[in-house]
């Protein structure tokens, strides 16, 4: 019997949620960070084996929205849960039950399918701790099964595979047997960018930019030419991602063509220019535009 189904990974921000999606696949798909809200859109990754297929949705982090970028992440994740066959609720082992965990279940509450409490992060916790942690998650919301991972060192990982292939229905193979995300190349290349983006600079620039692709293009030889606009909030922050005689935009630019190598295959010629906007997070016909409204 072939099994096959979408599975959900919803929490809060920063618990590992695109860490467990890239472990699952045993690639690097969906952008990681030690900053809250990396993740803006809904990626779908795709696990085929001889006799499944599960389809993975990786959502941004459910939180209290600030500005229209916010409400859109929120709502694709609260989205997300409408149609898959099962729900993974990732947190952590944190012990008492925070007011975004509540949050997130409440929205669970009258759905009918299968929910899977998934306390991440084991590597760093004891296990009187994650014990705790178990019974008083266990007592807030009727879990089909309750299981502690590490998403880093891959710790029961394989555990929570068996248990989500045995709860996934009969089904069709809904992806061919080699795909693995449907993301397309372009949005990938947004996210190495911003991955880096995050990586290097500081907590609030990050957090207000957005990669557009201007072209990209490959020449015979196969090489890609890239040429992406960085926006931004303000010119203050402009001033901060190109850097000292350009010696931030330089390194953005040099990690994110390594990366793009690795991914496209062949060698990369990427140009970055920044642009300010302000206020794109709350300009809906920007947000539009760089693939963040429906
Ligand atoms: N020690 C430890 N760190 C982890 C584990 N899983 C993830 N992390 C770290 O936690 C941070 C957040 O991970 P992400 O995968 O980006 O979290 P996320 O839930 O996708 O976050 P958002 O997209 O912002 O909602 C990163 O620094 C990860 O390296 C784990 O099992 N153990
Ligand atoms: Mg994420």
């Amino acid at each position: 019997m072939f099994k096959s189904g979408f599975v959900t990974i919803i929490g809060r921000p920063n618990v590992g949620k695109s860490t467990l999606t890239n472990y699952l696949l045993g690639e690097k798909l969906s952008i990681v960070s030690s900053k809250p809200q990396t993740t803006r859109n809904n990626i779908q990754t795709v696990l085929t084996g001889e006799d499944h297929q599960l389809v993975f949705v990786d959502t941004p982090g459910i939180h209290k929205p600030k500005h229209k970028l916010g409400e859109y992440m929120v709502d694709v994740a609260t989205e997300s849960i409408k149609n898959v066959d099962l729900v993974l609720f990732l947190t952590t082992a944190e012990v008492e039950v925070g007011k975004g965990d509540l949050y997130i279940l409440e929205q669970l509450k009258d759905i009918d399918k299968p929910v899977f409490l998934v306390v991440n992060k084991v590597d760093e916790s004891n296990p009187e701790r994650i014990a705790k942690t178990l019974e008083n998650y266990g007592a807030v919301c009727d879990f089909k099964e309750i299981i502690p991972i590490s998403a880093k060192n891959g710790k029961n990982v394989d555990t929570l595979l068996k248990l989500m292939i045995e709860n996934m229905p009969e089904g069709p193979m809904y992806y061919p047997k080699d795909m693995i995300a449907d993301v397309q190349e372009r949005f990938v290349v947004t996210e190495i960018i911003r991955e880096k983006a995050l990586r290097l600079l500081k907590e609030e620039v990050p957090h207000g930019i957005a990669v557009e692709v201007m072209s990209m293009k490959q020449t015979e030889s196969g090489k890609y030419k890239i040429d992406v606009n960085i926006i931004c909030e303000k010119k203050s922050h402009k001033g901060i991602i190109i850097g000292k005689q350009g010696t931030m935009l330089g390194k953005i630019t040099r990690y994110a063509q390594e990366d793009m190598k690795t991914f496209l295959g062949e060698k990369v010629d990427l140009n970055i220019w920044v642009k300010v906007r302000k206020e794109w997070r709350d300009d809906n016909n920007l947000l539009k535009e760089l693939g963040y409204k429906k």
